[in-house]
Formats: C-alpha cells, structure tokens, sequence
C-alpha cells in the first residue's frame, strides 16, 4: 500500500434552499392565506477520525467533496429536504490545515472526533412565515443562505509511541521486523525504507507502536536524501529509539549528525526523551564495542545499550527501556483526578 502523508482537497458545504411563495387555493375556501413552506438546509462538511486508516491515500483519489444542497419550500406548507452531511474519514493523527498550509484548524488525535469543516447554508423562509394580522397575503420569501467553499490540506502525523531514528543502514527496519509482526523491507543499502512503518511491539504484557521512518543523513534539513519531513512522524512520539550502526568507522560522527538533524528540524524534537543504541553488536568484537559505547556515551551524557537486531542479544532490554519511558509520559500527560468525589 502507497503511503501519503499530505493531501490537497476541496469541500463545498451545500446551499440552503429558497423558501416559497404560495397560497392555498381549493374549492369553497376563499382567502386560503399563503402556505408557501421553507427551504431545506444545505448539507455540511465534517471531518471525523477513524480506526484501522493509517494513510491519507484516499484523497488521492477524490479530492473533491461537495455536500447536496438543500432543497426549495414548496406550495400546501411543505418544507424543502435537507441536504446530506458528507463526512471525511481520515486516520488518527491527522491534522487539518488552512489553504496557506500554516494554520491548523483542528487536529484530530483520537477515535471518533469530529468537526465541522463547512456549515450547509439555511433554507429561506417562504411566505407562511410572513404573514401577520396587518400582511395577511405577504408575497415575499427569503432565498437560502450560500454553502461555504473552502481548500483544506490534510497532513497526518503518525501517533505511535517510540519513533525510530538512524543513519540510513543503522538496522531501524531490522530491528522493527524482529520486535513486531511489521514486514519492512530490509536490505543492505541506504535509503530502502521510502515511507514509514508502523509496528505493535509486545513486552512484559504491554504493548507499544513502533514507527520505523527512512533514514536521515547529513544536511536532511535542507533536503537531501529524503529529506526531513518523515520526523513529523515521530513528533508525538513518548521516546525516540537512536540506533548507532556498530560497524561504522565513524560511529561519534554518526551520532552527532542526526543530533544536528534533530536541532535543525526543530519543533522540541531534540529535547525529546531519547534511547541510544549501539546496533549490530553481533559484527564486531568485544574490545570495539567497549570503545565505541565508551565513545557515545561521553558525547551523550547518558547511558548507552548494545544489541544486535539480527541475533536478537539485547533487544528484550531496549524494549524494557522503552517501555519505562512511555509509562513515564502517559503518566506525566495524565490529567489531575480530584481526591475526593463529589456527594450529595
Ligand atoms: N550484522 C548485523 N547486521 C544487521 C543488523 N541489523 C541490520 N543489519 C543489516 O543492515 C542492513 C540494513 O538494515 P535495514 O534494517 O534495512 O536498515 P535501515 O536502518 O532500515 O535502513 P534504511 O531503511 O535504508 O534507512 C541489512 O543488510 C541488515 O541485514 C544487526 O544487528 N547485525
Ligand atoms: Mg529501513
């Protein structure tokens, strides 16, 4: 399946119907009075987050949404139908921006939200409702009320819970088909991840979403290699998984390019609580593990693990890692329970 992350689309809320001008007219019943009915309101725009979507590939397909107007009052008091609502289903996560791409509208982050994107015009009034004691055959009616048109983008921001990050090669795609039942596609030479991945990640009973997204490189920033935009994926994310390539000549030179990355993209991205890994242990021997955790560890400030993605040494540990990080931030993100409940 194609993955899109930013779409384009148009929605058109519909029109309220006109009201009507009539009168009764039947045998034997002289002055009839109006009975000229409403219109009916114009069908609005909405958008609503779903379940079991993680891609915004549909509106590749349809971009266009237009919501039925209501339609016209008529003669014998008889209100005009109303025009049907039309309901964008997009993933969780998605965002939704203004046509400048800058303002977001609204952002919808779980199951079930909705919004009103475009309201359906009202109907008008026909002319039953104008009548008084002092108009008692008014011959006026109002028409109804304009849809509203608008150009929306969507733009989804993955919401897992651990965001992988890495220099192309570093084994993020390895290390997601070893710990989840994701199928990515693994292969020895940069750049074969071309979207993200997501995958459900077991340990101790508990279960977390990974996202596995292509690697960065130096000057990712500006848009070299894929460019950074992936990070927008791993943005929500409670930790970030760094996976240093073991094999590398040049392993502090790896780390300190995607912490610059990291920076450049901005967004708090670099402040992030953030795992670091020496990846592929399993190619190297003991003494240049040592060196090089040595290494990564004075430039980090923090503790870093080993593992080996293919042969499966250390990975339980990570997970456990990553596990105590993201009970850390849903607690943190928990909102305050009163003490005491009300009572009567
Ligand atoms: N020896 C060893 N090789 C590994 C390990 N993990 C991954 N590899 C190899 O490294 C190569 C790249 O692995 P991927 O998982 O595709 O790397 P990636 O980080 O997803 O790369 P991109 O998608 O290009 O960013 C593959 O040939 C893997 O077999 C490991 O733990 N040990
Ligand atoms: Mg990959």
């Amino acid at each position: 399946m194609k993955f899109l992350d930013l779409c384009k689309v148009y929605i058109r809320s519909g029109a309220g119907g006109g009201g009507c001008v009539s009168f009764r007219r039947e045998k034997y019943i002289e002055y009839g009075g109006p009975d000229g009915g409403d219109g009916g309101t114009g069908g609005s725009v909405w958008a609503e987050a779903v379940d079991g979507l993680n891609t915004l590939i549909d509106f590749r397909y349809q971009q266009h949404f237009f919501a039925k107007n209501g339609q016209p009052g008529m003669g014998r008091q008889r209100t005009g139908k109303d025009g049907d609502d039309i309901v964008l289903r997009v993933p969780v996560g998605t965002e939704i921006l203004d046509e400048d791409q800058e303002t977001v509208i609204c952002d919808l982050t779980e199951v079930g939200q909705r919004v009103q994107l475009a309201r359906g015009g009202n109907g008008g009034f026909g002319n039953l409702h104008f009548k008084s004691a002092t108009n008692q055959a008014p011959r006026r009616s109002n028409p109804g009320q304009d849809g509203v048109e608008r150009t929306l983008w969507l733009r989804l921001k993955l919401i897992a819970d651990v965001g992988l990050l890495g220099l192309p090669n570093a084994g993020k795609s390895t290390f997601l088909a070893a710990t989840s039942n994701a199928r990515p596609k693994i292969a020895d030479y940069p750049f074969t991840t071309l979207h993200p991945n997501l995958g459900v990640v077991g340990v101790d009973n508990a279960e977390f979403v990974v996202a596995d997204i292509p690697g960065l490189i130096e000057g990712a920033s500006e848009g070299r290699g894929l460019g950074d935009l992936f990070l927008g994926h791993v943005e929500r994310c409670a930790v970030l998984l760094h996976l240093v390539d073991g094999t590398s000549e040049t392993v502090a030179e790896d780390y300190t390019t995607i912490l610059a990355e990291l920076e450049a993209y901005g967004g708090g991205l670099a402040d992030k609580p953030r795992i670091t890994v020496l990846n592929k242990i399993d190619a190297i021997d003991e003494e240049a593990r040592e060196s090089a955790c040595k290494y990564l560890e004075k430039l980090s400030g923090q503790h870093v693990m080993m593992m080996s993605g293919v042969a499966g040494d250390g990975v339980t540990d990570v997970l456990r890692a990553l596990r105590r990080q993201i009970t850390e931030d849903r607690l943190r993100q928990k909102p305050v329970e009163e003490d005491e409940p009300w009572r009567p």
